[in-house]
């Protein structure tokens, strides 16, 4: 039996006419082949179970692959929050989950499920919702529900996904279970109530405003068992932590220890993001975020013991699109309302099918290049940056990129290692002067910057920082591209004509994650 939604990639109808149509013929049954991933491939990688593979390999935050070809988006669904981060203010998204700007627009239920269908509609590589705040989903679990229930009825291929802070996590995992909600984030930043205690001054629990270290014990507790409580049902967890240098950062290796024995599949450290201008009790008392160097030699001291997830974007509440791409602002309720859909789930299956292929072929290229590398012997290890648009491709300008992804390069290949927000150097047709050394700063630890174009006045300022600007891959693919370089690398430093030196560190940008 077939309980996918067809709508006929022609019949283009309103949304209110599509989800009325797959709500009368299609049931509210999620279990069949509609809610399988899409995809064509038959594997996974060699360190994962097929039928995990099978769950993350669409899902663009538990698949570093699969982020430079999926989407998601989130509906800004849940406003309230039963607890207090002093790295939060309220007019803010929740800084757990999304940067620290105010969401465009709260949504019902109903909203929200027609702007799934509006945006599955558009982007068919759309494959995740995630309800993600503004405030704690659980916190708001009838409006958080009542989502996941009409897009399951409405749009039965699309993943389901949320994120908490975990207070309320374990009194409604069954629910979680029953809704097929096969991802859950929770954000847990300590495992020592002392520790705590300086990262959330108060909780609300059982009517009750808690304080100080029993707030953070009750907290500490929750997380923990509702943790155990989805990996008991195969539910796979991905664990979020703040990094506060001089609060937890070196406890982050404890937290690390703690959720990987209690069977979290992912987990993903995120730099704090502070500055005054945000209002929050770590921005007015001057607490920093993380270096990069910071961020990445904790994310690397933990890669040993569990998956790193290091290409978190730290999205809004209400973000659309690609992870680093923002498309909410097309999908305003205003716009959704006068908007015509036309949802067509074979027509997404097959689109999403040939993203798969085109993912093999990026992994295939790679291989191809390591060929000859995996031979040799050295300890060289380099950062590139590249500017990308996605399909893991150097497709993007200099000037117009607003983020570098940065890979690390070794004799075993190349490795996703994180990525820099910057300001726009391009300003409609002329270079901004004042911007190109915050663009340098960001990109401070890289040998080299991979680009689709770039033009000769920062060319020669990147050179004169020491970093090569490299446009000669344009439009290939950034790995089999990176592996391709290395090689060159390699081979200079051995005749003599580079010296191989370690860089400097770089700047996390505080100010580009101010929301617009
Ligand atoms: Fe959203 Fe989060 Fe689901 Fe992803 S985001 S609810 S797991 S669908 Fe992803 Fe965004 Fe990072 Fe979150 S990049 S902030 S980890
Ligand atoms: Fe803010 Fe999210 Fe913390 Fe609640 S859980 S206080 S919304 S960061």
């Amino acid at each position: 039996m077939d309980n996918q939604a067809s709508v006929g990639i022609d019949q283009v109808k309103s949304i209110d006419q599509v989800m009325q149509q797959v709500a009368e013929h299609k049931g509210c049954g999620t279990s069949s082949e509609g809610g399988k991933a899409s995809c064509g491939s038959s594997g996974g990688p060699e360190d994962m179970a097929p039928e995990i593979w099978e769950k993350v390999k669409n899902h663009p935050c538990y698949s570093e692959e699969a982020h430079h070809h999926f989407a998601r988006m989130h509906v800004a669904v849940a406003p309230a929050c039963n607890i207090q981060c002093n790295y939060c203010n309220r007019k803010y998204d929740c800084a757990n989950e999304s940067r620290p700007g105010v969401v465009s627009e709260k949504l019902t239920p109903e909203q929200a499920a027609k702007k799934v269908l509006a945006v599955a509609s558009t982007i068919p590589q759309m494959t995740v919702l995630g309800i993600a705040g503004p405030g704690d989903p659980l916190a708001n679990p009838e409006k958080t529900f009542k989502t996941f229930e009409l897009v399951a009825q409405t749009a039965p291929d699309i993943k389901l996904c949320v994120s908490t802070n975990g207070l309320a996590l374990p009194e409604h995992v069954e629910r979680l279970s029953q809704y097929n909600i096969d991802h859950v984030t929770i954000t847990i930043n300590m495992v020592d109530p002392e520790i705590g205690q300086h990262i959330y001054p108060w909780i609300f629990y059982k009517n009750k405003r808690w304080k100080g270290i029993d707030a953070a014990r009750i907290l500490h507790e929750h997380q923990m068992r509702g943790l155990e409580m989805l990996t008991e049902r195969g539910i796979l967890c991905k664990v979020n932590s703040v990094m506060i240098p001089g609060i937890n950062d070196q406890h982050l290796v404890e937290v690390n220890k703690a959720v990987k024995s209690r069977g979290a599949f992912l987990h993903n450290i995120m730099p704090l993001i502070s500055a005054p201008e945000h209002g929050t009790v770590f921005g007015l008392n001057g607490q920093r975020g993380p270096t990069a160097q910071e961020l990445k030699a904790l994310q690397d001291s933990c890669e040993g013991e569990m998956n790193m997830m290091r290409h978190c974007r730290q999205c809004r509440a209400d973000a659309v699109g690609l992870l680093g791409e923002d498309r909410s602002a097309e999908f305003t309720t205003e716009k959704i309302e006068t908007m015509e859909v036309s949802y067509d789930l074979e027509g997404r299956k097959a689109y999403q099918e040939a993203v798969e292929q085109e993912r093999q072929a990026t992994v295939a290229a790679k291989q191809a290049e390591m060929a000859d590398l995996e031979a040799e012997f050295s300890d060289v290890k380099v950062l590139i940056a590249v500017a990308t648009k996605g399909h893991g491709r150097v497709n993007e300008h200099f000037g117009h990129a607003q983020e570098f992804q940065i890979y690390e390069l070794s004799t075993e290949g190349s490795k996703f290692v994180g990525h820099r927000r910057v300001d726009l150097y391009c300003q409609g047709g002329f270079g901004e002067e004042d911007t190109l050394p915050t663009v340098i700063r960001a990109i401070n630890d890289c040998v080299a910057v991979f680009v689709a174009k770039i033009g000769g006045c920062p060319k020669d300022s990147l050179k004169a920082a020491g970093i090569d600007p490299v446009d000669k891959y344009a439009h290939e693919f950034i790995e089999q591209s990176a592996v391709k370089y290395f090689k060159e690398y390699l081979a200079k430093v051995k005749s003599g004509e580079i010296v191989h030196a370690a860089r400097g560190d770089a700047d996390i940008r505080q100010g580009a994650y101010i929301a617009a």
